[in-house]
Parts: structure tokens; sequence; C-alpha cells
């Protein structure tokens, strides 16, 4: 392995809060994604970089030793399905809610709901442990217009301030997980790369405050 680190982290929101964070260890990166179009950012630290790649790959990316390190959703890695990760620190940004939804006011459904969702996994797990059969339509995206045109009884996504559900006539009807994003680790690279790695961890801990 090299001497240096990979950081998979994802455009939008989650790049937006991390950075900052980075920012206290002195790590900060020579571009910015949006403009430069880059996919990998070199940072002010020769040893260091930035990937910038789907929220959904981030997992992949560590997993398999692409990058050593990267942000994560929890929504993310809860829905993946592997081992390869250590997820040590809850870096408590990109804050938001897994929500069951759907119309408003339209009250008990009869016959067993279909509820559509990106989360298959986590829908699937969250009606198993209740003991309710459903049927789980797989959305990539605007998940939203499931239940307004009548694809789905249900959905199963995010919420933050509840504005998107609002403007399309839905409303929430159970909390199904807090969501943060998280820090995750390649665990080969814990091992090979100690020395790299472990100061990064503590000054973050230190930061947040919070290890987990
Ligand atoms: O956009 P792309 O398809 O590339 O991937 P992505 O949508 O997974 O990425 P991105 O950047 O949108 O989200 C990355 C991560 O941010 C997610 O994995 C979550 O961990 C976190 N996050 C935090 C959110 C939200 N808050 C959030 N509100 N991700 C998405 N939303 C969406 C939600 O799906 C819904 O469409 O925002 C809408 C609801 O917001 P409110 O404020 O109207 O309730
Ligand atoms: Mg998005």
């Amino acid at each position: 392995m090299s001497d240096k680190i990979t950081i998979a982290v994802s455009k939008g929101r989650i790049f937006d809060e991390a950075m900052p964070l980075l920012a206290q260890l002195d790590i900060v990166p020579r571009d910015d994604p949006v403009e430069s179009r880059k996919l990998i950012l070199e940072t002010n630290q020769a040893n260091i970089q930035i990937l910038i790649i789907r929220a959904t790959d981030v997992p992949t990316y560590v997993e398999r030793g692409a990058a050593e390190l990267g942000i994560a959703g929890k929504d993310v890695l809860m829905e993946y399905s592997g081992d390869g990760l250590y997820e040590p620190i809850d870096l408590g940004i990109a804050k938001c809610r897994m929500m069951l939804a759907g119309v408003k006011g339209a009250g008990p459904i009869t016959d067993r709901p279909r509820v559509a969702t990106k989360y298959i996994n986590i829908t699937r797990d969250y009606f198993a442990n209740k003991g309710q059969q459903v049927e789980i339509i797989k959305l990539y995206g605007s998940m939203e217009l499931g239940p307004v045109l009548g694809l789905s009884d249900w959905i199963v996504d995010l919420v933050d301030t509840g504005n998107t559900l609002k403007a399309n006539g839905l409303e929430t009807l159970e909390h199904i997980a807090d969501i943060s994003s998280r820090l995750i680790v390649n665990k080969a690279a814990m091992k090979m790369k100690p020395a790299l790695i472990k100061p990064i961890l503590n000054q973050l801990s230190d930061i947040i405050g919070n290890k987990e």
C-alpha cells in the first residue's frame, strides 16, 4: 500500500458539511468539486486526496480499499451489505430521519400495502421486524410521486424539513431511524497504515466529542 490516504466523499450536502470538519484537521481541498469537475481533489496535505463519488458508492470504494476512508450517510450504510468496513465515528452531519410516509389523511390501508423506496433492505427489515406483510417497489428517486400517482400506498424516504412531503400532499406515518453521516474506514488500511489513519480518527473524535 502507498503512503497516501484517499477519503471518499459524495458531492452535495455531505461534502459541504464535511469540509469544515476536515479543515479543522488542516485538510483543505485545492479545488472546489463543483467548479473544477475533478473527481480526485488534491489537498494542502501532499499525502491526502479527496475522491468525489456518488453517495451510494462510498462504502464500495472503502470496503475494496480504493479509498482508505470515506464519509457516508447511515442510510447508505444500513442499506449496504458488507463487512470490510469500520464505522468508528458519528460525524453528526447531514442529519435527517428515515420515515414511512403516505398520502395525507389517507387512513389505514386494508390490502397488503405497497411501499415505494430506494431503501429496499431497510424497508424489508423494518416490516419483517413488525411482522407486517408489504410489497416493496424499488425506485431510484422521486419516491414522493409513488403515492401521488397510485404507484404505491406508502414510501420510505429521508425527511429533513418535511417540505418535500408537504409540497406533494404527503405526511409522515412512522419513524424508522435517525440518520447522520459516519466516518468509515477500510479494515485492512487500519492495520497497514495506522500512523496515517489513527491521528485523523483521534482528531475527528476530539472535534466531535462523541467517539462510538
Ligand atoms: O443525489 P444523488 O442521487 O447523487 O445521491 P443522493 O441523493 O444519495 O445524495 P445526496 O447528496 O442527495 O444525499 C447524500 C446523503 O445526505 C444521504 O445519503 C443522507 O445521508 C443525507 N441527507 C440528509 C439527505 C437529506 N438529509 C435529505 N433531506 N439526503 C436526501 N434528502 C432528500 C430526501 O430524500 C427528500 O427527497 O431531501 C428531501 C427531503 O428534504 P426535506 O427538507 O424537504 O424534508
Ligand atoms: Mg440527491
